[in-house]
């Protein structure tokens, strides 16, 4: 089993799909272990996409991740990592598969529908800048 870190970005948020992509993590077999919305500040988002300083788009990136609420969630189940950004697709929307999250839903690459790790190292520093160990869970799913 693996978890990893996945943020429904604004975007997501403020047309109502909060729902429909969780739906798809579960759908897929991924469990919710730890579910938050949060609004960051500049210097979160700045400090969250520290690898990206000094790329052209940082700034618009770390403005529009702080210019509303997001919902940060931990999914675990079978190579999460590698599974869920299957899922999710390219950053680009126009280089996404057909069938993934982003190319069904992303408006551009920036606001682009939801946000995960990409190894399993990032996995684990994403998912303590967000969550208290006491905040993620565990449970077995059952189909009764
Ligand atoms: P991904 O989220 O697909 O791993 P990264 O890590 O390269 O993509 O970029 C992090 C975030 O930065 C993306 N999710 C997207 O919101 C934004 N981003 C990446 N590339 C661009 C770009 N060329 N123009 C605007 N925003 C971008």
């Amino acid at each position: 089993m693996e978890r990893t870190l996945v943020i429904l970005k604004p975007d997501c948020v403020w047309r109502g799909l909060i729902g429909e992509i969780i739906k798809r993590f579960e759908g897929e077999k991924f469990n919710v272990i730890a579910l938050k919305m949060f609004h960051l500040s500049v210097e979160e988002a700045e400090k969250f996409y520290a690898v990206h300083q000094g790329k052209e788009f940082y700034e618009r990136l770390t403005g529009y991740m702080s210019s509303s609420p997001i919902v940060g969630m931990v999914l675990e189940g079978k190579k999460a990592v590698l599974r869920i950004r299957e899922l999710i697709g390219a950053t680009d929307p126009k280089n996404a598969i057909f069938g993934t999250i982003r190319n069904k839903y992303a408006i551009n690459g920036l606001m682009n529908v939801v946000h995960a790790s990409d190894s399993l190292e990032s996995a684990s520093k994403e998912i303590t800048f967000f969550f208290k160990t006491e905040e993620i869970f565990h449970y077995q799913r059952r189909e009764e």
